[in-house]
C-alpha cells in the first residue's frame, strides 16, 4: 500500500512508520462512530487552557478538543499531552477540532505531589535528555530517579551535563554518571551557550526522532533548545532566565511544554523545570527497570535478600554503595506507595461491607 498523502508532510514532525501504522489503524477503528468527512492527523505541540495547538505539517493551528474526546479522556483520568497524535477535522465554521487521540506508543507519566492523580508530561518520545548543570545542580541521587522515570516508560536516557564552562571537574562528574548508566544510554558534556553545543547531541537528533528535555529549573533546557533549533537570539527563541546568585537555582522561566522542529529533522520538546518527580510505578515494575540488579540478586545467598547487609549478598558485592543506596531508596518508596494503594482498597472494601451490613440490618428491622 502506498503511504497516505499526509505521511510525507508529517515526517518533519517525528512521524515514524510505527506512528503511521497506529494512526491508520485508529482512523479505521473510529470512522464508523463519527459523522462522515475527512480526518487528518496532526501532532499536539502545546496544550493550553481552552484548546491545543497542533501542527498538521503545514504549520501551527489552534484546535478545540471535541467535548466527546475531552469527556472520554477525563473519565479515564487522562488528558492530551504534547507529542500526542490527534485526528482533526474542520467544522462548519472552518475551525479545527480534535476528534480523537491515537493511542500513544509511550508516555512519561508522573504522580501528582499529593494523592493518586497521574499526569502525562509528554507522549511518543524516543529519547529524554536528562539535563543537569555542572554547577550547584549536580546531584546523583536525583539523577537516579530521573533515570528510573524514563526507563519505566521505555524511553532512551541521555544525560546532558551543561555549564561545562563553569566546572573544572566535568570529566570526573561524567565518569560518575557513566557508572550508573545501562547499555544504550549515554552522557554528554556541553556548554549550552556555545553555538556548537548541538554537534555533540547530533546522534540523537535524526529525522523522525522526538527528544524531550527534562531537568530542574535553570539547568539550560531552553538555552539548549535554542541552540538546537538554531533560533538562539531570534524573536522566535525560547525565553531563558538567569539563575539565582548564591545557590544557582532557576526561576521557572519556562511555563509550558512545547514541541519544536530542528534543522536536523528531530522534534524537541522543551519543558518547565520539574520541582518534584514522583514515579508512577509499583515495586515490581521498578525492579524490572533495574534488570542488572535483578540478575545479580539471583546469586544472593538468601532468596529474599534485601541487599541490606545480609551475608553472601551478590548485589552489595557488585554495586557501588552510593548507587545501591539510591536505588534502594526508590524501591522503598515504590513499596510504600504500593502498600498505601492496597491499604486504601482494603479500607474501601471494609467500608462497603459495613454499609451493606447496615442496610441489611435496617431492611430486616423494617420487616419485623
Ligand atoms: N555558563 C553557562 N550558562 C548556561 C549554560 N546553559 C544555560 N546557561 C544559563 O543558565 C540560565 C538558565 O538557563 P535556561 O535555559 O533558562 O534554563 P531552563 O532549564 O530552561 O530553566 P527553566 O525554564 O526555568 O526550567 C541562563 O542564564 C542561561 O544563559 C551553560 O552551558 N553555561
Ligand atoms: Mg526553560
Ligand atoms: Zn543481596
Amino acid at each position: 500500500m502506498s503511504a497516505p498523502a499526509w505521511a510525507e508532510r508529517l515526517r518533519a514532525l517525528g512521524l515514524s512508520p510505527a506512528h503511521e501504522a497506529a494512526i491508520l489503524h485508529h482512523m479505521a477503528s473510529i470512522a464508523p462512530d463519527l459523522p462522515p468527512g475527512p480526518l487528518a492527523p496532526a501532532r499536539v505541540v502545546e496544550v493550553r487552557r481552552g484548546d491545543v495547538l497542533v501542527h498538521d505539517g503545514g504549520g501551527d493551528v489552534a484546535a478545540a478538543v471535541a467535548p466527546a474526546l475531552r469527556d472520554a479522556l477525563c473519565a479515564a483520568g487522562d488528558a492530551l499531552a504534547v507529542g500526542d497524535w490527534v485526528l482533526v477535522r474542520r467544522d462548519a465554521h472552518g475551525d479545527q477540532r480534535a476528534w480523537a487521540r491515537v493511542p500513544p506508543l509511550n508516555r512519561l507519566v508522573r504522580r501528582a505531589a499529593e494523592g493518586i492523580a497521574r499526569h502525562a508530561i509528554v507522549a511518543n518520545v524516543d529519547t529524554a535528555f536528562l539535563v543537569n548543570g555542572l554547577d550547584h545542580d549536580f546531584n546523583l541521587r536525583r539523577l537516579e530517579r530521573y533515570l528510573a522515570f524514563v526507563r519505566l516508560a521505555g524511553v532512551q536516557a541521555v544525560v546532558v551535563l551543561t555549564k561545562a564552562d563553569l566546572a573544572a571537574d566535568a570529566p570526573a562528574r561524567a565518569a560518575e554518571v557513566r557508572s550508573r548508566l545501562r547499555p544504550g544510554e549515554d552522557v554528554v558534556v556541553v556548554n549550552a551557550l556555545d553555538p556548537l553545543a548541538g554537534a555533540a547531541l547530533r546522534p540523537w537528533l535524526a529525522a523522525g526522532r522526538t527528544v524531550v528535555l527534562l531537568g530542574s529549573s535553570g539547568v539550560g533546557k531552553s538555552t539548549l533548545t535554542n541552540a538546537l533549533t538554531g533560533l538562539a537570539g531570534s524573536a522566535a527563541a525560547q525565553a531563558t532566565g538567569p539563575v539565582r546568585k548564591g545557590d544557582g537555582r532557576g526561576r521557572h522561566t519556562t511555563t509550558a511544554r512545547t514541541l519544536h522542529l530542528t534543522p536536523l529533522g528531530a522534534c524537541l520538546i522543551d519543558t518547565p523545570g520539574l520541582r518534584t518527580l514522583r514515579l508512577d510505578a509499583d515495586a515490581t515494575a521498578l525492579r524490572s527497570a533495574y534488570g542488572d540488579i535483578e540478575t545479580l540478586a539471583a546469586a544472593c545467598r538468601f532468596r529474599d535478600c534485601r541487599h541490606d547487609g545480609e551475608p553472601g549478598c551478590a548485589v552489595r558485592a557488585a554495586l557501588a554503595p552510593d548507587r545501591l543506596r539510591d536505588v534502594q531508596r526508590l524501591l522503598r518508596e515504590a513499596r510504600r506507595e504500593t502498600w498505601t494503594a492496597l491499604d486504601r482498597r482494603a479500607q474501601l472494601q471494609q467500608m462497603k461491607a459495613r454499609s451493606r451490613a447496615a442496610r441489611a440490618h435496617l431492611a430486616a428491622k423494617g420487616r419485623e
